[in-house]
């Protein structure tokens, strides 16, 4: 609130006041009206500008101060408002009033985020994500600043600053920009085993998700919920997205981080802007204190999960984003996550991890947002009553009326702001802690391996390849090949097969898990699982597919039936898809039966990349063009090589016949031939509308990472 507001109908004001009140006049920062926003002060027409023009001063000295430093981590992000709501009263376990009441919506503010790129980096980078989410809830703002994988690079948070100094560019000449695969960060993971099973997280699909909106968000450490009697049980959050979990090929990601950097982002943006609101669903494993031992896997330990297989989860309530926000810079880059931000009902454990977490969000806030009253910046201000006596310091905006800045006082009323009496507010609970000091982690914590061999044998044969090609391109990007050894011969500690299929190509030794130990920070220490394999750890199959909002290319040229393709498309629409028209060149082009079709994009404005399944109508004309045009030939075979959906209509096939297909190939069979994904069908096929179903079928499964001789595709 400005310090006096003129009101027209104050006696002091006068006409003229009364009147640039009600005008949108163009004013300096104190409210002075600019008479002219395009010409600084001179002497002479053309004298030098004077120093006095405080008008040309005003905007300058404001403009040199826009930047604020960008995080130090997770500084490329997005965000959305949304909302949480409960399914049943959660009393039993915690006495968090937002875990209480199932008909009331509390407002939430998500950012996503890659962790290690800047600013402006591309946003489909290898990297694990941010997934963060600030609950207002009525007793306070609850952050749950959590990840998309559900564990991490290293067990304490000393080692942070290391983990990050490694795998940020190189100091030298500052590169590469947001990639893992630089000498750098493999020497330092190599010489830290403790980062194994995380790596085999980063080099899976999970790394190179299809967008935000289709990302599990796990909040990676073990939490405590607190009953109103006090009593605690272990929890570990999960979020699990309404569309699906989905991933792009490696090349493709590579391919979109330059034609749209902005590609997540965009689709968050879009995707709330069209009303198909991202949601998730919260879940919650519960674990009761004193039988944590009974599972074999230390809680307190963030490069370990406990697999749903050992304690299921038990969805608790919904998350829906569905408002963009207002300012970019006033909402998704001030908001300042903190994990330390808890309410009456979570605590904490004592994974050293989150421990020193606590001290950092809070004190990198203090540079990057200017100093101690961050909390009051809009976005980051709670929405129940706030009262304590912090006073002054940078940028206070609030007007403390008073002499009384402390508690107890007898001069003002003596009694503010005492606890209420009937939550007593925080309560931590209530913990021994009788130990010496020493710099030392349990042994449970020298197993380095199991869960990472556990996450290599929950992989499908694909999910396995996609795995070894990752470290294959990023170990090969590792000039110094004493660090590619070292890394293979930790994986054969994973899996001699992983290793050695690694090591191929690396221009190295074969594996040698013997060569491995007794390096730095390595204990030969493995512990029992009593899982073989855990399918949860899998993205595959499990997920009800919904393709809605996903993008379908309609590839077309003069000529084009559009008869054939009409239902097709209609269905398509029906069901929430996206169906965009390229062609070779902008506004419209015209129907083998004398129509025009409106074109959203040409094949030099995109690509097949940005979009998840490719339609190929029929039409002579339409198809002969379409083949004589490199750029829509290799569209399709690029589609094809990224395992996605096509459907290729009559004469429309012509355009992937290097791949062999032809529709007399197909004829009196079933619609789908034998490759996974790929649709042909004639034109009455296609007017009878059999092969929408069959298409959309093609499309839940996202992509058919089973085709095989890709690499003899050439796109
Ligand atoms: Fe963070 N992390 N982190 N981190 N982190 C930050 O906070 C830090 C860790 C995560 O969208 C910083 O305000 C330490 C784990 C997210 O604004 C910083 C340690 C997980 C975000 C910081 C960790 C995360 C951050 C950078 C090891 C998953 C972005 C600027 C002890 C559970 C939040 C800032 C947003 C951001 C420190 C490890 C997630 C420097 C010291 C584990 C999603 O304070």
């Amino acid at each position: 609130m400005p310090p006096l507001q003129r009101k027209t109908s104050d006696k002091n004001s006068s006409p003229a006041n009364a009147q640039l009140d009600t005008i949108n006049t163009l004013t300096t920062q104190q409210g002075v009206p600019i008479p002219d926003n395009h010409n600084s002060l001179k002497g002479g027409q053309c004298g030098p500008t004077l120093m006095e023009d405080f008008i040309l001063r005003d905007k300058l000295t404001h403009f040199d101060h826009e930047r604020i430093p960008e995080r130090v981590v997770h500084a490329r992000g997005a965000a959305a408002h949304g909302f949480f709501k409960l399914y049943k009263p959660l009393s039993q376990y915690t006495s968090a009033v937002f875990l209480q009441d199932p008909t009331i919506e509390t407002p939430v503010f998500v950012r996503f985020s890659t962790a290690i790129g800047s600013r402006g980096s591309a946003d489909t980078v290898r990297d694990v994500r941010g997934f963060a989410v600030k609950f207002y809830t009525q007793q306070g703002n609850y952050d749950l600043v959590g990840n998309n994988m559900p564990v991490y690079f290293v067990q304490d948070a000393i080692k942070f600053p290391d983990l990050v100094h490694a795998l940020k560019p190189e100091p030298v000449q500052e590169l590469p920009q947001a990639s893992s695969a630089h000498d750098t960060f493999w020497d330092f993971v190599s010489l830290m085993p403790e980062s194994t099973h995380m790596l085999m997280w980063l080099m899976s699909d999970r790394a190179i998700p299809r967008s935000y909106r289709m990302m599990e968000g796990f909040g990676v450490h073990t939490f405590r919920l607190v009953n109103p009697h006090g009593q605690s049980c272990y929890v570990k959050f999960h979020w699990k997205p309404k569309l699906g979990l989905h991933s792009m090929a490696w090349d493709e990601a590579q391919k979109v981080a330059g034609q749209d950097p902005d590609f997540h982002r965009r689709d968050l943006w879009d995707a709330i802007e069209c009303g198909h609101f991202p949601e998730w669903e919260l879940g919650v494993q519960l674990i009761d204190t004193g039988k944590e031992a009974a599972l074999g896997i230390d809680l307190l330990d963030a490069t370990k999960l406990v697999p749903e297989e050992l304690v299921p989860i038990l969805p608790i309530g919904r998350m829906v984003l569905n408002r963009n926000p207002d300012n970019f810079f006033t909402e998704t880059e001030q908001v300042a996550f903190n994990p330390g931000h808890l309410v009456p009902g979570i605590d904490f454990s004592n994974d050293p991890l989150l421990q020193g977490r606590l001290f950092s969000y809070a004190d990198s806030q203090l540079s990057r947002l200017g100093g101690p009253n961050a909390h009051a910046l809009p976005i980051n201000q709670a929405v129940c009553p706030v009262h304590h006596f912090q006073r002054d310091g940078m940028h206070q905006a609030k007007r403390h009326a008073g002499r009384v800045a402390y508690e107890p006082n007898m001069l003002a009323t003596g009694a503010e702001f005492r606890l209420d009496g009937v939550t007593q507010g925080f309560q931590s609970s209530p913990d021994m802690l009788e130990s010496v000091k020493l710099r030392q982690k349990s042994t449970s914590f020298e197993d380095h391996f199991s869960q990472a061999t556990l996450f290599w044998n929950s992989q499908s044969q694909a999910e396995k390849d996609h795995i070894v090609a990752a470290f294959r391109f990023d170990l090969s990007n590792v000039e110094t090949m004493e660090i590619r050894q070292r890394m293979v011969d930790n994986l054969a500690h994973v899996d001699m097969k992983l290793a050695s299929r690694v090591a191929t190509q690396l221009g190295i030794d074969l594996p040698n898990p013997a060569s491995a130990a007794g390096r730095l920070g390595y204990r030969q220490h493995k512990a029992e699982s009593r899982l073989q394999d855990a399918p949860s750890l899998s993205m595959v199959g499990r997920y009800k597919p919904d393709i809605s909002t996903r993008k379908v290319a309609v590839l077309v040229a003069g000529g084009m039936d559009m008869i054939s393709v009409r239902r097709v498309m209609q269905e398509l629409s029906d069901e929430g898809l996206q169906c965009k028209v390229v062609a070779p060149h902008l506004g419209h082009i015209g129907t083998a039966s004398g129509r025009t079709l409106t074109v959203d994009f040409t094949f030099s404005n995109t690509s097949s990349v940005m979009f998840d399944a490719v339609l190929i109508p029929g039409g002579i004309a339409s198809t002969d063009e379409l083949c004589r045009n490199g750029s829509a030939v290799h569209f399709a075979l690029e589609a094809y090589k990224h395992c996605k959906p096509i459907c290729a209509i009559n004469e429309g096939v012509r355009l992937l016949s290097s791949l062999g297909f032809s529709l007399s190939q197909h004829k009196n069979t079933a619609l789908t031939v034998p490759t996974p994904g790929v649709v042909i069908a004639d034109s009455q096929q296609a007017i009878e509308g059999q092969i929408s179903q069959e298409f959309m079928a093609a499309m839940r499964q996202h992509r058919h990472w089973d085709r095989v001789n890709l690499d003899s595709v050439p796109a």
